[in-house]
């Protein structure tokens, strides 16, 4: 039997040419004598959370259009990038911490996709992450949530438990001084701790070429002591198996691990956005035919796994999941003014607790007397 590919990690190859595992055909790179790093029913389960992630971008799209959804960042063209990185983590032990555009990962961690919705509907209660959900809250302030992370994996090591953190964000957020002083930190103490950077391209409307001058982003991560990997982050097996390697590095006490998944946005950074003012639809284009849904679903086929019946039934079921969602989430009665008060901590402090009070008392200010 070949060796399997988890073991090729971490890559001491080219350091600036993706890792991939499976070609924009389908086909495994390297050829039949490959041993995938997941199983096809793991390739099924994989498929069905990006393709739920492709269908809830549509949907929250459409009715973000309508007035009856928030502003939200779609997933487009990164299913294989989160969906890749979360299924290498174990939910009942292991922690994501997120940025703003991991709904699949999210969901595939335990966070209900009724939370999800109500998170961008500006409701409350979407800010809620279940006990044993093992969550930090999704992070709208660029790079804040990657210093959160290097403190909870190293907390979590000091507690003796072998738990890892896999923290998302973006190449943007690369440029920010919080990226620094996080990736510093964790090679010092070794933490636990999985910095997955999306590069896709882009931060809003910066391109990749502005935020550095490296060849890679990964290539930073020998300067603060530990490994960096790049991988093709439309390959769902090489996400997902480059990431494994780095959670069972980090797990044994290996420390910290860079992983540059470069993708592509395919299309606005988020509802408020209109791309066509700066991406060139060739590129668009180029990037479409290395979807990373249509690999999978290429792969698939030629196992026998997947055909037009079987996607017709799964994407019916999906958008039933999604129908049911928002239906939930439109049954959660509409937040009042003291939510305000009540979901900022466990506890009122006095000073809230006063303005409570103020706020419910009857309008008797002094110019009634
Ligand atoms: C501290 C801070 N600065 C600026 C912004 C405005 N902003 C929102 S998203 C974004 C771009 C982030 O790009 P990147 O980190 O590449 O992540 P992506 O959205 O592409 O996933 C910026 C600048 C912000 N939210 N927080």
């Amino acid at each position: 039997m070949s060796t399997p590919v988890i073991s090729q990690f971490p890559y001491r190859g080219d350091p600036v040419a993706p890792v991939r595992l499976l070609e924009v055909d389908g086909t495994l790179t390297g050829g039949g004598g490959s041993v995938p790093p997941m199983d096809d029913e793991q390739m099924l389960s994989a498929l069905w959370l990006m393709m739920l992630s492709r269908a809830f971008d549509d949907k929250g799209t459409s009715l973000q259009r309508q007035g009856r959804f928030g502003t939200f960042s779609a997933v487009r063209g990164q299913e294989a990038s989160v969906v890749g990185s979360a299924l290498a983590l174990d939910p009942a032990r292991d922690w994501i911490v997120p940025q703003y555009r991991e709904l699949p990962a999210l969901v595939n961690h335990g966070l209900p996709l009724e939370s999800f919705i109500l998170y961008f509907s500006g409701h409350p209660a979407g800010g809620y992450i279940p006990e044993g959900v093992r969550l930090l809250p999704i992070q709208i302030s660029i790079a804040a949530q990657l210093p959160h992370a290097v403190g909870l994996a190293w907390g979590l090591r000091l507690q003796g438990l072998d738990a890892v953190v896999l923290v998302y964000f973006g190449d943007g957020a690369s440029s920010e001084g919080d990226f620094h002083e996080a990736c510093n930190l964790a090679g010092v103490v070794k933490a636990p701790v999985i910095f997955f950077l999306q590069n896709n391209g882009w931060a809003i409307s910066t391109p990749r070429s502005r935020q550095t001058a490296a060849r890679t982003f990964a290539e930073r991560a020998p300067g603060y002591g530990f490994d960096g990997v790049v991988v093709d982050g439309n390959d769902l097996l090489a996400v997902y198996a480059a990431t494994r390697a780095a959670v069972e590095r980090a797990r044994a006490g290996g420390g910290p691990t860079l992983i540059e998944s470069q993708t592509y946005r395919l299309g606005a950074h988020n509802t408020a956005d209109d791309p066509t003012r700066y991406v060139a639809e060739e590129v668009l284009d180029s990037w479409r035919d290395r979807d990373p849904i249509l690999r999978v679903q290429r792969y698939l086929a030629a196992c026998g796994r997947w055909n037009e019946s079987i996607a017709a039934k799964a994407q019916e079921e999906i958008s039933q999941t999604i129908d049911a969602a928002f239906a939930a989430a439109r049954a959660v009665a509409p937040p009042t003014a003291e939510d305000l008060f009540l979901h900022t901590y466990a506890e009122l402090t006095e000073r809230q607790a006063r303005q409570l009070r103020e706020y419910e008392m009857p309008a008797t200010g002094p110019a009634n007397g």
